[in-house]
Protein backbone atom coordinates (compact mmCIF):
# COMPACT_ATOMS: atom_id res chain seq x y z
CA UNK A 1 0.00 0.00 0.00
CA UNK A 2 2.80 2.10 1.02
CA UNK A 3 5.12 1.74 -1.50
CA UNK A 4 2.62 1.57 -4.05
CA UNK A 5 1.38 5.37 -2.85
CA UNK A 6 4.76 6.77 -3.45
CA UNK A 7 5.82 5.16 -6.74
CA UNK A 8 3.97 7.57 -9.04
CA UNK A 9 5.57 10.61 -7.05
CA UNK A 10 8.92 9.35 -7.32
CA UNK A 11 8.08 9.17 -11.07
CA UNK A 12 7.11 12.85 -10.85
CA UNK A 13 10.41 13.88 -9.41
CA UNK A 14 12.53 12.31 -11.54
CA UNK A 15 10.47 13.87 -14.86
CA UNK A 16 10.77 17.13 -13.16
CA UNK A 17 14.43 17.03 -12.50
CA UNK A 18 15.00 15.98 -16.58
CA UNK A 19 12.74 19.19 -17.33
CA UNK A 20 15.03 21.40 -15.04
CA UNK A 21 18.51 20.48 -16.60
CA UNK A 22 16.87 20.64 -20.26
CA UNK A 23 16.06 24.08 -19.68
CA UNK A 24 18.38 25.11 -17.36
CA UNK A 25 20.93 26.95 -20.11
CA UNK A 26 17.85 29.48 -21.04
CA UNK A 27 16.95 30.76 -17.66
CA UNK A 28 19.29 29.70 -15.13
CA UNK A 29 20.83 32.67 -13.84
CA UNK A 30 22.94 31.33 -10.94
CA UNK A 31 20.32 29.62 -8.16
CA UNK A 32 19.94 26.35 -9.09
CA UNK A 33 15.76 26.93 -8.62
CA UNK A 34 15.49 26.81 -5.23
CA UNK A 35 11.49 26.65 -4.16
CA UNK A 36 9.73 26.74 -8.02
CA UNK A 37 9.30 23.11 -9.07
CA UNK A 38 10.26 22.52 -12.86
CA UNK A 39 6.51 21.85 -14.08
CA UNK A 40 7.20 22.48 -17.67
CA UNK A 41 4.95 21.03 -19.88
CA UNK A 42 6.77 22.02 -23.24
CA UNK A 43 10.58 22.40 -21.71
CA UNK A 44 11.28 20.92 -25.13
CA UNK A 45 9.00 21.80 -27.38
CA UNK A 46 10.67 22.98 -30.29
CA UNK A 47 7.61 24.88 -31.75
CA UNK A 48 7.93 27.54 -29.26
CA UNK A 49 9.78 30.67 -29.51
CA UNK A 50 11.66 32.16 -26.62
CA UNK A 51 10.57 35.53 -25.45
CA UNK A 52 12.79 38.42 -26.11
CA UNK A 53 11.38 42.46 -26.39
CA UNK A 54 11.53 43.19 -30.12
CA UNK A 55 10.92 39.34 -31.18
CA UNK A 56 10.05 40.36 -35.24
CA UNK A 57 7.72 37.87 -37.12
CA UNK A 58 6.94 38.48 -41.19
CA UNK A 59 3.79 38.09 -42.76
CA UNK A 60 3.54 36.60 -46.52
CA UNK A 61 2.82 39.81 -47.00
CA UNK A 62 6.16 40.90 -46.13
CA UNK A 63 4.63 43.00 -42.85
CA UNK A 64 6.85 42.79 -39.71
CA UNK A 65 5.13 42.24 -36.80
CA UNK A 66 7.11 42.94 -33.61
CA UNK A 67 6.62 41.76 -30.09
CA UNK A 68 7.68 44.95 -28.25
CA UNK A 69 6.85 44.12 -24.64
CA UNK A 70 4.70 41.94 -22.65
CA UNK A 71 3.82 42.42 -18.97
CA UNK A 72 4.25 39.81 -17.43
CA UNK A 73 7.68 38.72 -19.37
CA UNK A 74 8.07 36.28 -20.74
CA UNK A 75 4.08 35.60 -21.15
CA UNK A 76 2.73 33.80 -18.13
CA UNK A 77 -0.60 31.56 -17.00
CA UNK A 78 -3.53 33.90 -16.82
CA UNK A 79 -3.78 37.78 -17.80
CA UNK A 80 -0.70 39.14 -20.05
CA UNK A 81 -0.51 42.66 -22.38
CA UNK A 82 1.40 42.62 -24.98
CA UNK A 83 2.54 45.66 -27.27
CA UNK A 84 3.36 44.79 -31.00
CA UNK A 85 4.72 47.28 -33.90
CA UNK A 86 3.78 46.41 -36.90
CA UNK A 87 5.78 47.84 -39.57
CA UNK A 88 5.51 47.34 -43.75
CA UNK A 89 8.71 46.01 -45.83
CA UNK A 90 9.87 49.48 -46.46
CA UNK A 91 10.36 49.75 -42.42
CA UNK A 92 7.28 52.48 -42.36
CA UNK A 93 5.20 52.19 -39.44
CA UNK A 94 1.23 50.88 -40.19
CA UNK A 95 -1.37 52.24 -38.83
CA UNK A 96 -5.21 51.89 -39.25
CA UNK A 97 -4.69 48.86 -39.14
CA UNK A 98 -7.35 46.45 -37.40
CA UNK A 99 -5.55 44.33 -35.34
CA UNK A 100 -6.58 40.96 -33.64
CA UNK A 101 -5.20 38.17 -31.38
CA UNK A 102 -6.40 34.73 -30.95
CA UNK A 103 -4.88 32.83 -28.73
CA UNK A 104 -4.96 28.81 -29.14
CA UNK A 105 -3.73 25.49 -27.44
CA UNK A 106 -2.23 23.86 -30.64
CA UNK A 107 -2.23 20.19 -28.34
CA UNK A 108 -5.62 20.69 -26.73
CA UNK A 109 -7.24 21.82 -29.60
CA UNK A 110 -8.97 24.88 -27.58
CA UNK A 111 -8.13 28.31 -27.10
CA UNK A 112 -8.92 30.97 -24.81
CA UNK A 113 -12.86 32.47 -23.05
CA UNK A 114 -11.28 35.57 -23.20
CA UNK A 115 -11.45 37.67 -26.22
CA UNK A 116 -8.30 40.00 -25.91
CA UNK A 117 -8.99 44.09 -26.51
CA UNK A 118 -6.69 46.09 -28.86
CA UNK A 119 -6.06 49.53 -28.95
CA UNK A 120 -3.40 51.34 -31.59
CA UNK A 121 -1.46 53.70 -30.50
CA UNK A 122 0.16 55.22 -33.43
CA UNK A 123 3.48 54.95 -35.03
CA UNK A 124 2.58 51.24 -35.80
CA UNK A 125 2.00 50.84 -31.96
CA UNK A 126 -1.21 48.26 -30.55
CA UNK A 127 -1.28 47.28 -27.28
CA UNK A 128 -3.33 44.14 -26.84
CA UNK A 129 -5.12 43.88 -23.51
CA UNK A 130 -6.69 40.65 -21.77
CA UNK A 131 -4.49 37.99 -23.98
CA UNK A 132 -5.74 35.48 -20.90
CA UNK A 133 -4.10 31.82 -20.86
CA UNK A 134 -5.68 29.76 -18.14
CA UNK A 135 -3.69 26.80 -18.47
CA UNK A 136 0.26 26.38 -18.82
CA UNK A 137 1.55 24.63 -21.86
CA UNK A 138 2.39 25.83 -25.65
CA UNK A 139 0.06 28.42 -26.69
CA UNK A 140 0.06 29.98 -30.21
CA UNK A 141 -0.98 33.72 -30.14
CA UNK A 142 -1.68 34.16 -33.88
CA UNK A 143 -1.88 38.14 -35.18
CA UNK A 144 -3.57 38.89 -37.69
CA UNK A 145 -3.65 42.22 -39.66
CA UNK A 146 -6.12 43.88 -41.54
CA UNK A 147 -5.38 46.41 -43.55
CA UNK A 148 -8.30 48.60 -45.85
CA UNK A 149 -8.14 46.92 -49.32
CA UNK A 150 -5.62 44.36 -48.69
CA UNK A 151 -5.77 40.71 -47.53
CA UNK A 152 -5.69 39.96 -43.89
CA UNK A 153 -2.14 38.73 -42.88
CA UNK A 154 -1.07 36.90 -40.25
CA UNK A 155 2.09 36.14 -37.52
CA UNK A 156 1.89 33.38 -34.93
CA UNK A 157 4.38 33.43 -31.45
CA UNK A 158 4.05 30.55 -29.86
CA UNK A 159 5.35 30.25 -25.83
CA UNK A 160 5.49 27.28 -23.52
CA UNK A 161 3.27 28.59 -20.73
CA UNK A 162 4.47 27.73 -17.58
CA UNK A 163 2.32 26.20 -14.55
CU1 LIG B 1 -5.30 23.45 -22.89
Amino acid sequence: MTRSALRPYVLALAVATVASTACSSSDDTGSSSGGTPATSACARDTRKDIYTAGLAKQTSGALSVKLMDATPAPPAKQSNALTFVVTDAAGKPVDGATLSVTPFMPDHGHGSSVKPTVTPMGGGTYDVANVYLPMPGLWRLTVTVQMPNVAAQDVAFSFCIEG
